[in-house]
């Protein structure tokens, strides 16, 4: 048989949404590479979808469904057929059912795919039908989300591309080297061009080595800096005036709130000396036009919605937002929302259930959502036990003998490890699906490649089989994912013009689709889809929440020791990507483990000498949540009391044989704001061993 070429999507939590290829030979995939027709992979993927055939063909890849048979995560399992495997669930959701009603019954699904059908809908439709809990789904970028859109309306940013017009880019608490790679290259070519690089991060991140200025607060207080830069830029009148006059709310509140962020509060509370303060304040609103570029690390601690108001403030400070080159840069992802209605099909399906953050899965699974208190647990496309804050308790909550839990994974992952009943899930290259991005403007289909592996079935496919087996005959739960495709772009289109002219049959012959959005930098009409029409520096909305209104920094008490607690100042422990895995997925491939070494954590030379600890040396990094144990890397790329150690890593790979990771200390505290994660608010003591 001759050699396809099948044209896909690489489905990960990365913005770039590369378009990829892979060459079959006889149903085996034999090569896999980026589209070199793609404006944005251009040609290259990054070090950890290279090797992605190694992931695809893994050896450790699921083949079939198992029903435990040990105690839970004693890893003692019998292989059993599909049909049995469906017919236990719903035999198990219908007396829960009976018992306690659908909302004991929580679904638990993130990231390990980004598309619409694969993960949008399949965490939708069924869930819904079952009137199951509905999932707070804010482990990410919930509070930079809500606060972008309470400020400028909509999460929109200018195309990689424009950064060739930017004079000055402060690249705030960002790493893009590792995860946005594709920016890099635009980067690259504007720095060459002359643009000046800033860098605002605790750790010298690889993007920060690369940047013509690093600046390193303290963790957490970017709220502070962004208010005292806007105090500065207004007391030396080089803030645009007529702007604030013409196009926000609250200008005239919003500078009286400024004069409590003097620099000499400022470096206090961020650790910086006020001349740096004041520096990048003069350079920021004097350089055009300058873009502020943040992801979702900034956001990720107890003050991630206020500092982003706060940042989303000084492009409206400066006159910088609609400018080319200029403004902010978050995510695209506001471009294209797909219809709620299509994806959810809501009006046909009991009142939704009561909502559970995810960020409280072990608190939930432990009794703080009682009534009816949750029976049932189906985990897809996410790796909670390595993924979620508070690893302990999550733990605890998952070896609940009254717990009936089901995973859906490719490998057995340390979720999966816990469960009652694992079921084997299809890569990107086993499924079909469609993907929209968050840092560009392309949509893309993704064909299957090649057959499923062994007896791996699509997420989609088993919903369509639990749906079945509970007796739910509803079209919408069992179309084919092109018709799941065909429903939900054709009513969002309806409305959405950025979807005009696109169709499936264009999608299906593969390559990345531009949505049609306006041509030129967002907000170029100076009109924001708030509901005043400005940029909204008081959000009367926000007012009304009981949300404190204007952009501010509060100190939030964060120590929580352990009971006997080791000598020593805690330290900020930031726990930001892992430059060769996605959060947790790829973090099983020994190629990839090995560029990523053993696990580690960075200490300031100043920090690892008080402690009396030596490089290379393994310690405890504990807290009142718990605990686990890294190689110590001393080194002055973390400011003195901050530590970083990156996420991903699986208990079941531990070296030190506790079966942990930093995940057991992160706190599971909600944010200001969207029920917001807290990863990076997590005070740490070090314990030598
Ligand atoms: N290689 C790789 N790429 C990824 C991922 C991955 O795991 N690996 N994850 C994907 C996902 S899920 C997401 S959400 C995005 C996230 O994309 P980013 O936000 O770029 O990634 P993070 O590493 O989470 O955070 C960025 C930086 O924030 C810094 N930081 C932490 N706290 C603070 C703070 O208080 N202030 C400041 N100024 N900086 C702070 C950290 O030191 C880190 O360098 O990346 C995606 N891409
Ligand atoms: N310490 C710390 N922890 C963090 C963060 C941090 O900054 N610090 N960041 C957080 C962030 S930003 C995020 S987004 C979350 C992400 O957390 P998760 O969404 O849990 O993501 P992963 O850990 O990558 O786990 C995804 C799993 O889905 C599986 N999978 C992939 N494709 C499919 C599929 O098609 N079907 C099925 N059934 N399974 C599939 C993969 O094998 C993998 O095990 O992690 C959070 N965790
Ligand atoms: S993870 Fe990101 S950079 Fe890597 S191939 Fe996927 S979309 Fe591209
Ligand atoms: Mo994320």
């Amino acid at each position: 048989m001759s050699l396809q070429k099948i044209r896909g999507a690489c489905p990960h939590d990365c913005p770039d949404t590369c378009g990829i290829i892979t060459e079959v030979d006889d149903g085996q995939a034999v090569k896999f590479y980026a589209d070199p027709d793609h404006l944005i992979t251009d040609g290259w993927l990054c070090a950890k979808v290279r090797p992605y055939l190694n992931h695809v063909y893994h050896p450790d890849r699921l083949q079939y469904p198992l029903r435990r048979v040990g105690a839970k995560g004693s890893g003692q399992w019998e292989r059993i057929s599909w049909a049995e495997a469906i017919a236990e669930i719903a035999k198990n959701w219908q007396d829960i059912i009976t018992q306690y009603g659908g909302e004991a019954i929580l679904p638990y699904s993130y990231s390990g795919t980004l598309g619409l059908v694969q993960m949008g809908v399949t965490s939708a439709r069924l869930w819904n039908r079952l009137g199951a809990s509905q999932l707070e789904r804010a482990i990410c970028g919930a509070a930079a989300e809500y606060a972008v859109q309470a400020t400028v309306g909509a999460r929109w940013s200018p195309a990689y591309q424009e950064v060739a017009q930017s004079r000055l880019v402060i690249i705030w608490g960002h790493n893009p080297i590792t995860t946005a790679p594709h920016f890099m290259p635009f980067l690259k070519q504007a720095q060459r061009n002359g643009c000046r690089v800033i860098v605002i991060d605790p750790r010298a991140t690889r993007t920060a080595r690369g940047a013509d200025w690093h600046i390193a607060p303290k963790p957490g207080t970017d709220g502070a800096l962004a208010l005292g830069m806007a105090q500065v830029i207004v007391a030396e009148k080089i803030h645009a005036e007529v702007w604030l006059e013409n196009y926000t709310v609250g200008w005239p509140k919003f500078r009286d709130r400024l004069a409590e962020y003097p620099p000499s509060r400022v470096a206090a509370i961020t650790g910086l000396a006020e001349q740096t303060i004041i520096d990048l304040a003069r350079e920021y609103a004097t350089t055009k036009p300058s873009l502020i570029k943040f992801a979702d690390g900034v956001q990720r601690n107890r003050h991630g919605g206020q500092t982003t108001r706060a940042i989303c403030a000084l492009p409206a400070i400066t006159g910088q937002y609609g400018i080319l080159g200029g403004g902010l840069a978050y995510s695209t992802s506001g471009y294209l929302q797909w219809d709620k209605y299509a994806l959810n099909h809501w009006e046909e399906c009991p009142p939704p259930g009561r909502s559970v953050n995810m960020n409280r899965l072990g608190a939930a699974l432990m009794g703080q959502v009682s009534d009816p208190p949750i029976k049932s647990l189906y985990v897809f496309g996410a790796n909670p036990m390595s993924a979620s804050p508070n690893a302990g308790l999550i733990a605890q909550g998952l070896r609940r003998d009254d717990l009936f839990t089901v995973v859906h994974e490719l490998f057995m992952t340390d979720t999966a490890q816990y469960a009652d009943m694992v079921l084997p899930a299809t890569s990107q290259l086993e499924q079909v699906d469609l993907h929209k991005a968050y840092g560009h403007t392309n949509v893309t289909y993704n064909q299957a490649a090649i057959p499923p592996l062994g007896e791996s079935k699509s997420n989609w496919e088993v919903m369509g089989l639990l749906a079945q087996a509970m007796g739910f005959d509803e079209p919408w739960l069992h179309q084919t994912v092109d018709e799941v495709i065909e429903e939900v772009m054709s009513a969002t289109a309806t409305y959405n013009p950025a979807l005009q002219g696109i169709t499936l049959v264009q999608l299906k012959a593969g390559g990345a689709v531009p949505l049609t959005i306006p041509a030129g930098p967002p907000f170029a009409d100076l009109k924001f889809p708030t509901p005043s029409g400005k940029v909204e520096l008081y959000s009367a909305k926000m007012a009304a929440l009981g949300l404190e209104p204007l952009p501010c920094w509060v100190e939030v008490a964060e120590d929580y020791a352990p009971p006997d607690k080791p000598q020593g100042e805690p330290l900020e422990l930031l726990t930001g990507a892992a430059h060769h895995f996605v959060t947790t997925s790829m973090a099983n491939q020994a190629d990839l483990l090995e560029r990523e070494g053993t696990p580690f954590i960075e200490l300031h030379p100043e920090d690892a000498a008080a402690r009396h600890i030596q490089h290379g040396e393994v310690v405890t990094v504990e807290n009142g949540r718990g605990w686990c144990r890294l190689r110590v890397v001393i080194t002055e790329a973390v400011r003195p009391g901050v530590a970083a150690s990156p996420k991903g890593r699986w208990g079941q790979h531990d070296p030190f044989g506790d079966e942990r990771h930093v995940n057991w200390t992160t706190s599971d505290a909600l944010a200001d704001m969207g029920g917001q994660s807290t990863f990076h608010s997590n005070r740490v003591w070090i314990r030598k061993n």
